[in-house]
């Protein structure tokens, strides 16, 4: 059996307000990061997406290095203010006319673009009329969608509607480390995910309602990945009860966010973790939420390993001494990649793609001109060999996005956190392809015979 399928897609992601820059130019209104990124104390250093890569500007140069890698897909999102500046009403001819240059530029390529709507730069103006505790919310992303489906699809077939909702609204919402940056309770941050779950649907109906070639349609939350300590039959089960999870003061978990999506349900054990903070849901509702989809997208960086016990089945094991971290310091758990797998496809049933992994690390353009990033080369070995074992035992996967194709703004960490296949000097703005780049080239060559 070879290690990946046939048609399989090697790709790379970015996101709009992380690359673009350009945040004031032709038109594009405020996004809520452009704000909180200008809050002295929001972000490391006082970084702010206004440059960032000026792929904006340079997008034809990113996407000769993604044909140099070879990528067979380019994962990119809109940036929803670009597009209509004030979230609602009267679109910004400039902004779009700049993602038909980048769709056409691939495609020249022979890069398939996979189109995220949402990647977390939400309209200032929406936030500032309610944002998604707005019970019109949805509506807004729906008809944001239409616009793009009428002037994108019939160039782009693949859509990912939201990007990790449990960032955007958790740390956006409930810890207030990101954008917007406030710190509301459970029963406002319940109320949000509620509306942002019917944002997924209503735009999952325009996107089928309106596109002009069949569209591929998916979404792209954080996978929650949970490993067993050992491989006995207990460990494994307690792994697989602690991916379902829910814990009450959050919602960081899989379950909220998938289980309506894929199933047509909240999970028993959220609604009740929940209780006394649900939002109300209307008649209908998980109907709008629960839209026909073509793939399970999932972001994995990492995971926590489980042991069985009393209880609820399972208990968190601490990481062992001297574990291995990403310069993010985030475990360096190959084994996610397997497992978180392995889970989603027994439950969901869907074709799987990873929509982002990577590795952040101390890169630096040496004195021979290079970046040696051997680090990366080897988490990515060791992570894509487990993404094969669990296609090897039966999981149907279609996809892997590596993130980033560049160095790019890094959120609250701003520019310090290095996750490209490309460096990227933010002064000079020259690009430099990694090692990794190429070792990614030759992957892609090899179908990943090659691991
Ligand atoms: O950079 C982010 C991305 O925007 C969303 N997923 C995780 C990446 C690394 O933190």
């Amino acid at each position: 059996m070879s290690k990946f399928p046939k048609d399989f897609i090697w790709g790379a992601a970015a996101a709009s307000y992380q690359i673009e820059g350009a945040a004031r130019e032709e038109g594009k209104g405020p996004s809520i990061w452009d704000a909180f990124s200008h809050t002295p104390g929001k972000v490391l250093n006082g970084d702010t997406g206004d440059v960032a890569c000026d792929h904006y500007h340079r997008y034809a140069e990113d996407v000769g290095l993604m044909k140099e890698i070879g990528l067979k897909a380019y994962r990119f999102s809109i940036s929803w203010p670009r597009v209509i500046p004030s979230g609602a009403g009267a679109v910004n001819s400039h902004g779009l006319a700049f993602y038909d240059r980048l769709i056409d530029t691939l495609l020249a390529a022979k890069i398939v673009p996979y189109v995220t709507l949402f990647h977390w730069d939400y309209p200032k103006a929406l936030y500032d009329r309610g944002g998604w505790l707005d019970p019109d919310s949805s509506q807004w992303f729906a008809d944001y969608t239409k616009v793009i489906v009428d002037r994108l699809s019939d160039r782009v077939t693949h859509w990912m509607t939201l990007n990790e909702p449990q960032v955007f609204v958790g740390y956006g919402h409930q810890d207030g480390n990101h954008a917007p940056g406030v710190k509301l309770g459970m029963t406002e941050v319940l109320r949000i995910a509620h509306n942002v779950l019917l944002a997924h649907g209503k735009s999952v109906q325009m996107i089928r309602a309106h596109a002009k070639s069949t569209p591929i349609i998916g979404y792209a939350p954080v996978g929650v990945a949970k490993m067993p300590v050992t491989e006995s039959k207990e460990d494994i089960e307690a792994a697989r009860k602690a991916t379902f999870s829910v814990d009450s003061h959050n919602t960081w978990n899989n379950t909220w966010w998938m289980d309506p999506v894929f199933l047509g349900h909240y999970p028993e054990e959220g609604l009740k973790a929940y209780e006394k903070h649900l939002p109300k849901i209307q008649d209908g509702d998980l109907k709008t939420i629960f839209q026909p989809l073509d793939f399970f997208g999932t972001n994995i960086y990492n995971g926590q390993f489980v042991k069985a016990a009393s209880g609820r089945g399972f208990e968190a094991v601490p990481y062992k001494m001297g574990q291995e971290l990403t310069a993010f310091k985030w475990p360096v758990t190959p084994t996610c990649l397997y497992w978180a797998i392995k889970f989603f496809h027994e439950r969901y049933k869907k074709p799987i793609y990873i929509t982002e992994n990577g590795l952040s690390s101390i890169d630096w353009v040496c004195v021979d001109g290079k970046v040696h990033d051997a680090m990366r080369i080897d988490f990515l070995t060791r992570y894509i060999r487990e993404f094969s074992r669990a296609y090897q035992e039966g999981a149907d996967i279609r996809g892997y996005f590596h993130w980033s194709i560049l160095d790019n703004f890094e959120w609250a960490e701003g520019y310090r956190e290095r996750f490209g296949l490309v460096h990227v000097d933010y002064v000079s703005q020259k690009r430099t392809p990694k090692d990794s780049a190429y070792w990614y080239r030759d992957l892609i060559r090899s179908n990943g015979e090659n691991l």
